[in-house]
């Protein structure tokens, strides 16, 4: 019998809903680069009302976003402050140094949070010797935590220190909407602790491609050239950003579903001997499974739950990543908590 594979690597893997498929067949278009897509422009009105800014831009993914957000903010020689485990640090391909040629200052964070004090002093005070510290990011929620939610005062207590300096803040909310959900706020009230925001409709909101890049009317006109030097100046569009209006309009409200399901296979991972889960971190839709005892690294982990049909990330040492989505229903998680049950055992 071949059995259901059940897919947690990530949000990523979900697949348009036949709503989309639709919207998008029938999408109007014209050529984006024109700024004549009629879909892609009502996208980006929507996406910039939603999340309270003046302007966005649809870029194909969340890393272009962030980066066009970098390069949009900085100059040639900046800092640039973020926290050690961020996205953008970690599994952008060194992007910022090579697009951007700033430098970046990683600050040891707790569950994806930086500690403002240590962020104030991390800003560079005027000095022939020093860079100029331009750029501050936060990562809502914070991936490589597993999921966690950066909470409200810690994003303003930042916000409040860039502001002082004249620094910018840009926000990499790949999952704000999750954020938004899991802390029952409207998206804006994370967003207002950022200037620009870059967000992802391709993850946990089920469309095939794209992200948006909101901010101020100048900094989104920068951030647009900015896109079409790195090639992502696009035409036809509004057959991906047709899909990207239902994700904002329809798949929002859902993502609960999501953090439900994480919880419950964090639940039934935590009974099995062998695996460490810190419940105080399984706020969103990702579960960080510690596998130490298994005798198993994270690689050799996840080869092993692939060979019951359950496909998972390694993440930090001995650690696995488990994602919840739209794509897998409650079942879904009980059936792979009993596989690994069962698997172990032997
Ligand atoms: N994250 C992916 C992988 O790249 C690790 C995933 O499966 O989680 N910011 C954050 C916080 C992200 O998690 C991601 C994607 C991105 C940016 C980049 O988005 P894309 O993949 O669209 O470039």
């Amino acid at each position: 019998m071949t059995r259901r594979i059940i897919d947690l690597r990530s949000d990523t893997v979900t697949k348009p809903t036949p709503e989309m498929r639709e919207a998008m067949a029938n999408a109007e278009v014209g050529d984006d680069v024109y700024g004549e897509d009629p879909t892609v422009n009502r996208l980006e009105a929507l996406a910039a009302e939603m999340v309270g800014k003046e302007a966005a831009v649809f870029v194909p993914t969340g890393t272009m976003g962030n980066q066009i957000s970098i390069m949009s903010w900085t100059q040639r020689g900046d800092e640039i402050i973020l926290e050690s485990t961020a996205h953008i640090y970690t599994y952008e391909v060194a992007a910022p140094a090579v697009l951007s040629q700033v430098q970046v200052r990683p600050i040891t964070g707790k569950y994806g949070a930086m500690d403002p004090c240590d962020v104030k002093s991390a800003v560079r005070g005027v000095n022939i010797h020093f860079p100029r510290t331009t750029l501050i990011c936060m990562e809502n929620t914070h991936n490589r935590s597993g999921g966690c939610v950066l909470p409200l005062e810690n994003m303003k207590a930042i916000y409040d220190i860039a502001k002082e300096r004249n620094i910018s803040v840009h926000l990499d909310g790949a999952r704000v909407f999750n954020a938004a959900t899991a802390l029952g706020v409207d998206v804006k009230e994370i967003t207002q602790y950022a200037d620009s925001v870059q967000f992802c409709l391709s993850k946990g909101l089920c469309a095939p491609v794209g992200s948006l890049v909101a901010g101020p009317e100048d900094f989104v006109a920068r951030a647009r050239k900015a896109r079409k030097l790195l090639g992502g100046g696009m035409r036809q569009a509004g057959i991906l950003a047709a899909a990207g209006i239902i994700a904002l309009e329809k798949m929002v409200h859902r993502l609960g579903e999501d953090h439900q399901n994480a919880k419950r296979l964090a639940e039934g991972l935590s009974q099995i001997p062998g695996l460490e889960i810190d419940m105080a971190s399984v706020q969103t839709n990702m579960v960080a499974v510690g596998i130490k005892e298994t005798g198993m690294d994270e690689f050799g982990f996840a080869a092993f739950l692939k060979s019951i049909g359950v496909l998972v990330n390694p993440s930090l040492p001995y650690v696995v990543r488990m994602v919840t989505h739209h794509d897998v229903t409650s079942s879904d998680i009980d059936e792979a908590v009993s596989r690994v049950r069962d698997a172990l055992k032997k």
